[in-house]
């Protein structure tokens, strides 16, 4: 029988049809050596880690390919960009973040990129997710918010937020990303988060400076759909601490009964 293939994006809703919500690992290339690779993926696989984001805001990393290539040969995990620069598209993804970065009013993140990678993206045959991105303001500037020119979102203007998401929604956006940007002071408010999904039914990933399975579980009670991680991790790749992480995701989502409603 012929193979069922699925899209990376179908996958992401299979993921929070099944668990309730799924629990996603950054790798940025320029902190992670490829020879960590596969023992740092099979902590993840063995933790219960759902799908992986790559990229990073910099990316001095040499030969992005390779080092997909070599993720790639060791795990099999989902592996979606999360790119910060045009350098960061490549074929051995299976899907990428085709991020407009919403909180902010810098055309060149809002369609000035995305005209240069729309081409390159097709002909990579790659999988885009158009994904309405907001960076919530979280205490020092983060590396996101400088290299994008943006300011961030006010944390305290929940209504701002779900109105910004909300315009995602409607011009046809498949994911929501609510993200404090990577090492982030705070993380993303839980009031905010609440009334994101009170109005919006795609899915809202949330990330940026969660360490702890209580603030995970927090965020995942409030209404997130995804939970990212990078930092915590990269600085602790220890077994029990990414299992609880993922725990406190799969844990404490309700598990639909009923197909959950998406804008996809
Ligand atoms: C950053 O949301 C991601 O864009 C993850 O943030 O590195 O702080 O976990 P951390």
């Amino acid at each position: 029988m012929a193979p069922v293939t699925t899209s990376t994006y179908d996958h992401l809703l299979a993921i929070r049809q099944q668990r309730g919500a799924g629990f996603i690992v950054l790798i940025d290339p320029d902190k992670l050596p490829a020879d960590e690779l596969p023992r740092f993926t099979l902590l993840c696989a063995e933790a219960g880690v759902d799908a992986l984001f790559v990229g990073g805001s910099l990316l001095h990393a040499p030969a992005f390919d390779a080092y997909l290539r070599s993720l790639r040969d060791v795990t099999e995990l989902p592996l979606i960009g999360f790119p910060g620069s045009l350098s960061q598209l490549s074929a051995e993804l299976n899907a990428l973040l085709y991020l407009a970065v919403i909180s902010g009013r810098n055309p060149e993140y809002l369609i000035g990129q995305h005209v240069h990678a729309a081409p390159v993206i097709r002909r990579l045959g790659l999988e885009p997710i158009s994904t309405g991105y907001m960076l919530i303001e979280s205490g020092r500037a983060t590396t996101a918010q400088y290299m994008s020119h943006t300011m961030p979102l006010p944390r305290h203007k929940p209504d701002v937020a779900a109105a910004t998401a909300l315009a995602a929604e409607m011009m046809g956006m498949r994911l929501l990303y609510a993200d404090g940007g990577s090492g982030a002071d705070q993380t993303v408010p839980e009031d905010m988060i609440a009334a994101i999904t009170e109005v919006c039914t795609t899915p809202l990933v949330v990330g940026g400076g969660l360490r702890t399975p209580d603030a995970i579980a927090r965020k995942v009670q409030a209404g997130a759909s995804f939970i990212v991680v990078g930092t915590a991790i990269e600085q602790r790749p220890d077994l029990g601490y990414v299992t609880d992480l993922a725990a406190a995701v799969h844990d404490t989502a309700d598990v639909p009964e009923t197909p959950m409603p998406s804008s996809g």
